[in-house]
C-alpha cells in the first residue's frame, strides 16, 4: 500500500497529534539522528572516491578492526547529538564507555545508543549497510549519568530505528505504534514517506544465518536449520530459500519487506559470549522494530525486550522474524532442555 508522500517532520507531528508518544524532544532527536545518517549517506556514497574506505588501523571495545567510516559515522553522531539538550548521554559499539553531554550544553531527557555503520566488513565490497539506533529515556534525574543509567530492557525503548544505505536510502522508525518507512529523496534532501504500518508474515519459506558456523550451533537450531534444508520432502512439507548478507540492517530489512527468520545463535566457539550481536543497540533496536512489525524476537527461548542487561556492550543470540517460524526455534529450544 502506497503512503501519501508526507515529509518525516510532518510524520511525526501527525503521529504525536494522534498518539502523544513523541514529545518535543524525542522529535527533535529523530530528526537530528535522520540528519546525521544523510551526512553518513554522503560519506558511504563516496567510496574509492572519499578517501572513507579500508581500516582505521585501531580496534574497537569489541575487539575488531575499525574501518574508517565506522569511525566517521560514530563523529557525526556524536557532533549532531551534542549540542541540542534533547539527551543526556549516547553510547556507542564504537566506544568503550559513554558519553556524556558536555557541561556547556544542558542535557535532555533521552539516552541514545547506536551502532554507526553495521556491518561494516561489506563497506569496502558494496554491500548493503546501515546505521542502527535505540532511544531510551533518562531515568535518573541527577545530572551523573552512568554506564547504569543505560541498563534498561529493551522493553523500555522510546524510539528505535536504522538507516539502510543501500541501493535506496532508507530511514525505518518505530516509537511504538507501528513501523514506518522514509525514502532519501536526493533531490530535495529530505526524507519522505513512503511506507507505514509495517507487517511481517507470520510464515516464511526464507531463512537467513551463517551456515559456516553450523557445526558450532546447538541442537535446536541444527534441527530448526536440518528441516528447513529438508524442504518438501521433510517434516516441514515445504522447500525454504536462504539468505545471509551478514549486514543485519540488509536481512532485517527484508525481512520487514518480505518476511524470514534471520538468527545469529548461540554457538559454543565462546560460550560465555551468549552470541556475537550486541543486546543494547542491534538486537534491542531491531527486536523493537520486528515486534512493532507483529514479528517476534528471542535469545532462543527469551523475548529478548525483557531481558535485564548487565553491560553497555553484552552480546545476546538471536532469532527474529515471522512470527510462526521464531515460536517454533523458542518450541525446539524448550523441548531440549525438558530432555
Ligand atoms: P558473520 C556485522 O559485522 C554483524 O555484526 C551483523 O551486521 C551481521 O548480521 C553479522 O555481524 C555477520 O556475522 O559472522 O556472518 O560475518
Amino acid at each position: 500500500m502506497s503512503s501519501k508522500r508526507i515529509s518525516l517532520t510532518q510524520y511525526l507531528v501527525e503521529q504525536q497529534r494522534e498518539h502523544g508518544h513523541i514529545p518535543g524532544q524525542l522529535r527533535l532527536l529523530i530528526e537530528v539522528v535522520a540528519r546525521a545518517c544523510k551526512r553518513i549517506a554522503i560519506q558511504v556514497n563516496k567510496g574509492e572516491l572519499g578517501d572513507v574506505l579500508g581500516t582505521a588501523g585501531s580496534e574497537n571495545v569489541q575487539g575488531e578492526v575499525q574501518k574508517k567510516l565506522d569511525i566517521i559515522a560514530n563523529e557525526v553522531l556524536i557532533e549532531a547529538n551534542e549540542w541540542g539538550g534533547h539527551l543526556a548521554a549516547m553510547g556507542s559499539e564504537e566506544m568503550d564507555s559513554i558519553h556524556v553531554v558536555p557541561n556547556r550544553y544542558p542535557q535532555g531527557e533521552y539516552l541514545l545508543l547506536f551502532d554507526p555503520l553495521d556491518g561494516s566488513s561489506n563497506i569496502d565490497v558494496n554491500v548493503s549497510i546501515g546505521t542502527i539506533f535505540s532511544v531510551l529515556r533518562k531515568v535518573n534525574n541527577q545530572r551523573g549519568i552512568s554506564e547504569e543509567d543505560f541498563l534498561q530492557p529493551g522493553k523500555q525503548q522510546a524510539a528505535a530505528g536504522y538507516c539502510i544505505y543501500g541501493p535506496q536510502t532508507t530511514l525505518v522508525l518505530t516509537v511504538g505504534d507501528g513501523v514506518a518507512m522514509f525514502t532519501l529523496d536526493r533531490e530535495q534532501g529530505s526524507w519522505v514517506l513512503t511506507q507505514e504500518n509495517v507487517q511481517i508474515p507470520a510464515d516464511t519459506k526464507e531463512f537467513a544465518i551463517n551456515m559456516s558456523n553450523m557445526r558450532h550451533w546447538d541442537a535446536p537450531v541444527k534441527r530448526y536449520i536440518d528441516e528447513c534444508l529438508a524442504g518438501k520432502e521433510g517434516p516441514r512439507g515445504k522447500d525454504f530459500n536462504m539468505r545471509w548478507i551478514a549486514s543485519m540492517v540488509a536481512d532485517v530489512h527484508r525481512i520487514l519487506t518480505r518476511g524470514g527468520i534471520f538468527m545469529y545463535p548461540w554457538d559454543k566457539r565462546e560460550p560465555e559470549k551468549a552470541g556475537k550481536l550486541r543486546l543494547m543497540y542491534e538486537a534491542n533496536p531491531m527486536g523493537f522494530l520486528v515486534e512493532q512489525a507483529g514479528g517476534m524476537v528471542t535469545n532462543g527461548r527469551q523475548r529478548i525486550l525483557d531481558l535485564q542487561p548487565t553491560k553497555l556492550h553484552e552480546r545476546v543470540a538471536v532469532v527474529l522474524g515471522s512470527k510462526n517460524e521464531v515460536e517454533r526455534v523458542t518450541c525446539y529450544h524448550l523441548e531440549a532442555d525438558k530432555q
